[in-house]
C-alpha cells in the first residue's frame, strides 16, 4: 500500500451513523420518514417553503453536539500521517470531518450550518432556525433565504476540482454510501478510469460494488481505523 501517493476519499451518510446521525435510505432512515419530493427538490421549496425550512431545522437540532466517532478520526489521521496528497469529499452536510481534523475536505452536498440568499446570493455560516421572516444578513430579503445544501436537480459543489482529483489519484475510498446517488455514485468509475484501486467500506454492499477492487463490510467505525492502520503501515 506504501505506493499510493494520491489518495481520494468519498463519505457518505453511513460513516455518521454511529455518531448517531441518521443515514437516508436505511431501514428507519430520513426517507422513511419524510418525502425526498418534499423536501430536497427545489420544487419541494418552491410549494411548501415552511416545510422544507422545518424539516433542516430538526436537521439542524439534531447536528447540535454530535462528535466525530473513530471512523472520522481515522480519516484525519490519515491526512495528517500520509506523506502523499489525502482529499476527502463528502456528501454529509454535518461538520464532523472538520470536527474530527480534516483540513482538505469538499463538501459536495453543502452544509446544514451555513445558509444562502437565493435573491443576493450571499452564503454564509447559519447555526440558528430559519422560517420565511428571516431576512438575508446582506440584502434584507425575506423568504428567499434556505439552506446551504444541494437539493435533487442542483449541481453539487466543486465538481471539476472532484473530477480533476480523481483522474488523478491512485487510491479511491468509497466509505458508508450506497452509490445510489449520482454525481457522486459514479466517482468510482472515474477513478478506475485513473487507473487507481478502488476500495468500499460499507455496512453492506452498494449498488456500484462490482466496481471496486476491494471492498469491507462492517461498521465504518471498526473498518476504517484498521484500513488506515494497514495503509500508514504500508501493509
Ligand atoms: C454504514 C453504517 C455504518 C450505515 N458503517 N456503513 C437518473 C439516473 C441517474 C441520475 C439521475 C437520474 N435522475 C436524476 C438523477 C440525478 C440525481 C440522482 O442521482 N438521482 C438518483 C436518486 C437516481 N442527482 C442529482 O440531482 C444531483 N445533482 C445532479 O446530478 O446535478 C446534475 C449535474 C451532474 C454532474 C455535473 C453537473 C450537473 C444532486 C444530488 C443531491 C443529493 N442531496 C441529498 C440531500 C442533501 C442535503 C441533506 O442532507 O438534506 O444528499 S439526498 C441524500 O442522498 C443526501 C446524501 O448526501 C445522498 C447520498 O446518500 P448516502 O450518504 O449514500 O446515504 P444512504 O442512506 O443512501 O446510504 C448509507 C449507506 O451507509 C448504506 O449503504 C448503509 O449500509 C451504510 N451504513 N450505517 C458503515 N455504521
Amino acid at each position: 500500500m506504501a505506493e499510493f501517493r494520491r489518495i481520494v476519499i468519498l463519505t457518505g451518510s453511513g460513516i455518521s451513523a454511529e455518531s448517531g446521525i441518521s443515514t437516508f435510505r436505511d431501514k428507519g432512515g430520513i426517507w422513511s420518514k419524510y418525502k425526498v419530493e418534499d423536501v430536497a427538490t427545489p420544487e419541494g421549496f418552491a410549494r411548501n417553503p415552511k416545510l422544507v425550512l422545518d424539516f433542516y431545522n430538526m436537521r439542524r437540532q439534531v447536528h447540535h453536539g454530535v462528535q466525530p466517532n473513530p471512523a472520522h478520526l481515522a480519516l484525519a489521521r490519515l491526512e495528517r500521517e500520509h506523506t502523499g496528497d489525502v482529499l476527502l469529499v463528502t456528501q454529509n452536510v454535518d461538520q464532523l470531518h472538520e470536527i474530527a481534523g480534516t483540513g482538505q475536505l469538499i463538501h459536495m452536498h453543502g452544509e446544514v450550518f451555513r445558509a444562502w440568499c437565493m435573491a443576493c446570493e450571499k452564503r454564509c455560516a447559519w447555526r440558528q432556525d430559519l422560517d420565511l421572516e428571516t431576512a438575508c444578513p446582506a440584502c434584507g430579503t425575506t423568504g428567499a433565504f434556505r439552506p446551504d445544501v444541494v437539493w435533487f436537480g442542483e449541481t453539487p459543489y466543486q465538481l471539476d476540482r472532484i473530477g480533476a482529483a480523481l483522474l488523478a489519484c491512485d487510491l479511491f475510498l468509497s466509505i458508508g454510501t450506497s452509490g445510489t446517488v449520482y454525481p457522486a455514485a459514479g466517482f468510482v468509475k472515474l477513478a478506475r478510469k485513473a487507473g487507481a484501486h478502488a476500495v468500499e467500506i460499507n455496512l453492506e454492499p452498494s449498488e456500484g460494488v462490482s466496481f471496486f477492487n476491494e471492498t469491507v463490510h462492517g461498521f465504518a467505525g471498526v473498518e476504517v481505523p484498521r484500513y488506515v492502520d494497514r495503509l500508514l503501515r504500508g501493509g
